[in-house]
């Protein structure tokens, strides 16, 4: 029979699952195995389904319907991140407002997701923009401060001149560049809101360990980032006779410095300063110069060798404490909120302060302390190895390597004045979280202008609504800013800074666990049971901030009490698959390198490819980013909706394994459709066969092909459900499907195979597919009931499949061949055709098979139906 077109089954099974959700019969669901917690990232809500979000929706709605058919508990909700400027950009650009452009976007990947066939728990969707959410994003972040971690500090801030806001450091690259306008970012100097993310470093650090279903990658991208250094602190005193005033007038009478070299401290020729630090701002009101440097310094990029050195300032080293002889400069290559905002100059042994050095010293030669190990340094270069000796100018500490040199020298001071320490210094800085932008959560804090300083607003004030708008700043809207004081009730104004959008989804996941609660974030015990997230799916490109802030504000509510924490420290998530991307087919002219459009080339001869119609030659293919100007873009929703959403997303995961990137060809998707066929076929050529479905198999009245036959589907049971359980493997497990159909499809055309395996068989086949193409499943479960003078129930309130292989007594006696994992190993008299597997398993290791099998357990023993051989699995 010709069947429904894919496309027709989707439609059918969609209809027919709205008003027979597969889910909603609860008395059938067994829910044994416990909780089970899949999350994928939510998406931006763009109004377009991407590629990628294809990509990611299915692997997680198979691995969500396969652990509901196996038993477990599953939550597999979505929402969205709905802040954020693409909405503000719109609403300027487009004179709309942002909140109906952000709802009608979602409306249109909502429909998208439900042609894709994805399985969402739609009633614990968030919005990351609607007021009921951002209500606890604001009860958050006063949580934050109320615990100490929320504070305001003025900074140098980095701003994008071109989208007029401040970044956060994480967004700036190393060329200094905005990632989102891509402008070169200026400093700035603002009253910020910080979070205080550098006092959990420690357990974000140390915890990275229990996270051992993490893709190792992430964590050291992760480790990394925290940035943990060993090394000391060395302070430099200023001549306590000097007349520079520091001493009295700012109560500064040194400069600490962290450095990860203190078997260097013979070689310090300078200290340098940051351009913000207590010291150069102090002098920048003495010398005019000194001010006019630091207004040009501050947009020099962090590599420039640019210095200023002040007039008369000398420092000593703490190894000869009474010589005031070390110069002292500022200079933009020293970062203001790294270390203490200083460094210990030694152009003798850092190729930075070399450079620095040549250009400020021109001529003057770097004091040498530290010498290789073995060979020798060319002439005109440094030694800058941290794995030297120190040399004849450390004194008493000459010979000594850098390791051991660096640590008696720390001793030696500490003893000698105290002015030397171990230290530890981080990379991670805390996260700046003030946005001056219009579209995110409003920071929900007061600032009073009479006594009382800054007030949270009263949570029963919360949500601090947004302004209707179109997207100019808070601080422009008067009716917004101006309030009374919640202390005192005299004027007051609010704060007129939103939150970074990563703080909307840095909690987000425990909103899932009680999306709807009006009082709180969460409920402690909803939370507890329903977190750690089990399987969190989504984009590398995550793998550092919004996984690095999540992991920190998990730690938190579990350190506030909010969770219980679960077992992994107050971690998030227990399992992170990071998809990779899906690159696009890409056609180029050769000759000129433009990129093709689809409809520039003539593909209709697949034998000698793409031909340019303009001059006959054939186009180069190439597989890249999908991005516009190379028009290589592909539909998601085209796709299904030729296809099918069945083929769809079996071809999504049939094209590279989940972490890899995949380069999307639409037109291999025949060889799923292929398979698809051949899956409603075999359900067909099974019912023309004449049902059996006897529920207990008669072992003895099976034939060898049987036999074979219904191992072989076992086999694949064991496989499918590791691919599905464990492994992850979505792309073998498609090809598991397609050979199991060929299995039995080739049972089907034979004569000596029974009707009662082959149905159980077919409908084996069914569950098994039935999480990756659910309609094709569906359908053909629906023809074997109809075929059984059943009513149709779903597949889905099936059980998942568990593999029961036949074991097939020893029918011949006489010499028997082993067989050990595939390999032939000898030959063995076997006479009692009865003999137990145990016993079995015992002759032949006593007749030299425990050489065989020295170590391993035996998984399975297989007689093959009347052959003169036993098989042993073993692990
Ligand atoms: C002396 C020295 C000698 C250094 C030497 C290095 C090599 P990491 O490993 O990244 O932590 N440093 C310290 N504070 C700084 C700041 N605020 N801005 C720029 N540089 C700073 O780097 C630590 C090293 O970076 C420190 O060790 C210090 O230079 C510099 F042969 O001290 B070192
Ligand atoms: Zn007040």
């Amino acid at each position: 029979s010709a069947g429904l077109l894919s496309t027709q089954l989707d439609e059918k099974w969609k209809k027919i699952w709205k008003s027979h959700p597969p889910r909603a019969d609860a008395a059938t669901s067994d829910t044994s195995k416990g909780k089970y917690f899949v999350l994928s990232m939510f998406p931006y809500p763009s109004g377009i389904l991407h590629i990628g979000h294809l990509r990611v929706y299915t692997i997680s709605d198979v691995l969500a319907r396969y652990r509901r058919l196996s038993g477990y508990d599953v939550i597999h909700p979505m929402g969205w991140d709905a802040f954020g400027l693409p909405a503000e950009n719109a609403a300027i650009e487009r004179n709309v407002d942002p909140a109906v452009w952000t709802y009608s976007n979602i409306e249109k990947m909502r429909a998208q997701m439900d042609i894709m066939l994805a399985d969402l728990d739609w009633d614990k969707e968030v919005i990351t923009c609607s007021p009921e959410y951002y209500k606890f994003t604001q009860k958050l972040f006063i949580m934050l401060y109320e615990s100490g971690y929320a504070y305001r500090k003025e900074a140098v801030v980095n701003w994008d001149p071109i989208e007029k806001t401040v970044l956060a450091n994480e967004q700036v690259d190393n060329e200094g560049r905005s990632w989102r306008s891509g402008a070169i970012v200026e400093k700035k100097k603002l009253e910020q809101w910080f979070l205080a993310i550098t006092k959990l470093a420690p357990q974000l650090l140390d915890d990275l360990k229990v996270l051992d279903k993490w893709p190792k990658k992430v964590k050291t991208m992760q480790r990394n980032w925290i940035g943990k250094s060993e090394g000391a602190e060395i302070q430099f005193l200023f001549n306590p006779s000097s007349e520079n005033g520091l001493i009295s007038k700012l109560g500064l009478d040194r400069v600490s410095a962290f450095t990860t070299r203190p078997d260097t401290l013979f070689g310090v020729d300078y200290v340098a300063l940051s351009l913000n630090h207590p010291v150069s701002e102090w002098y920048s009101k003495q010398h005019p110069q000194l001010a006019k440097f630091l207004e040009e310094a501050k947009n020099l990029p962090e590599d420039s060798k640019a210095g200023f050195k002040i007039p008369g300032l000398f420092l000593s080293n703490p190894l000869t404490p009474d010589t005031y002889d070390i110069p002292v400069f500022v200079a933009p290559y020293v970062i203001g909120d790294y270390g203490h905002g200083a460094v210990m100059g030694c152009p003798g042994h850092d190729l930075r302060d070399n450079a620095f050095w040549a250009e400020n010293n021109p001529g003057v030669e770097p004091s040498v302390v530290v010498r290789p190990a073995s060979d020798t340094v060319a002439p005109g270069e440094i030694f800058a190895g941290k794995d030297g000796i120190l040399n004849e100018k450390s004194g008493q500490f000459a010979g000594l390597t850098s390791k051991e040199g660096g640590s008696a020298i720390i001793d030696y001071v500490s003893k000698l004045n105290g002015l030397a320490s171990k230290t530890t210094q981080l990379k991670l800085r805390d996260w700046l979280i003030s946005r001056q932008r219009f579209w995110g959560a409003p920071i929900p804090m007061i600032h009073c202008e009479t006594d009382c300083g800054i007030v949270p607003v009263p949570e029963e004030d919360l949500p601090v609504l947004l302004p209707d708008g179109l997207g100019a700043p808070l601080s422009t809207s008067e009716e917004f800013t101006k309030t009374t004081c919640p202390k005192c009730g005299g004027p007051a104004h609010r704060d007129t800074d939103t939150m970074d959008t990563f703080m909307d989804s840095s909690w987000y996941f425990f909103r899932y666990t009680d999306p709807k609660n009006p009082n709180q974030l969460f409920d402690y015990e909803k939370a507890s049971t329903l977190m750690p997230v089990d399987l969190y799916i989504g984009g590398v490109e995550h793998a550092i901030l919004h996984l690095l802030y999540s992991r920190f504000i998990s730690k938190f509510l579990a350190e506030t009490g909010a969770w219980s924490g679960g077992d992994l420290n107050g971690e998030p998530i227990k399992r992170l698959v990071t998809q990779g991307m899906v690159h696009g087919r890409t056609l180029i002219d050769g000759e000129t390198g433009r990129f093709l459009k689809p409809e520039e080339v003539d593909e209709s001869n697949p034998q000698v490819g793409p031909i340019i119609k303009s001059t006959g030659k054939v186009a180069e293919i190439s597989s890249e980013k999908m991005s516009k100007s190379k028009f290589n873009g592909a539909d998601p929703v085209k796709c299904i909706t030729s296809h099918g959403a069945d083929a769809t997303r079996a071809h999504i995961l049939f094209q590279a394994p989940v972490s890899d990137v995949l380069n999307w060809e639409e037109q291999r998707i025949v060889g799923i459709e292929r398979w698809l066929a051949r899956v409603q076929s075999a359900v067909d050529s099974t019912i023309e066969k004449g049902l059996d479905t006897t529920s207990e198999l008669d072992v003895s009245k099976l034939s060898a092909e049987d036999v074979k036959l219904w191992n072989e589907v076992q086999k694949k049971i064991e496989q499918i459900t590791a691919a599905l359980h464990e492994d992850l493997s979505m792309n073998t497990l498609i090809s598991d499907y397609m050979k199991l159909t060929r299995t039995i499809l080739n049972g089907l055309e034979s004569p000596t195979t029974s009707p009662a395996v082959l149905y159980k068989s077919t409908k084996t086949l069914l569950q098994l597919i039935s999480p990756v193409t659910p309609a094709n499943a569906e359908e053909g479960w629906e023809k074997l009931l109809k075929a059984d003078g059943k009513e149709w129930t779903t597949i889905f309130n099936q059980r998942w499949p568990q593999p029961s292989p036949i074991e097939v007594t020893i029918k011949a006696s006489g010499k028997h061949r082993i067989i050990i994992n595939g390999k032939s190993v000898f030959e063995l008299e076997i006479t009692d055709t009865s003999i137990s597997d145990d016993e079995l398993i015992a002759l032949i290791r006593s007749n030299g098979g425990d050489e065989h099998l020295a170590g391993k357990t035996i998984k399975r023993v297989i007689r093959p139906d009347g052959k003169p051989a036993v098989s042993l699995i073993a692990a």
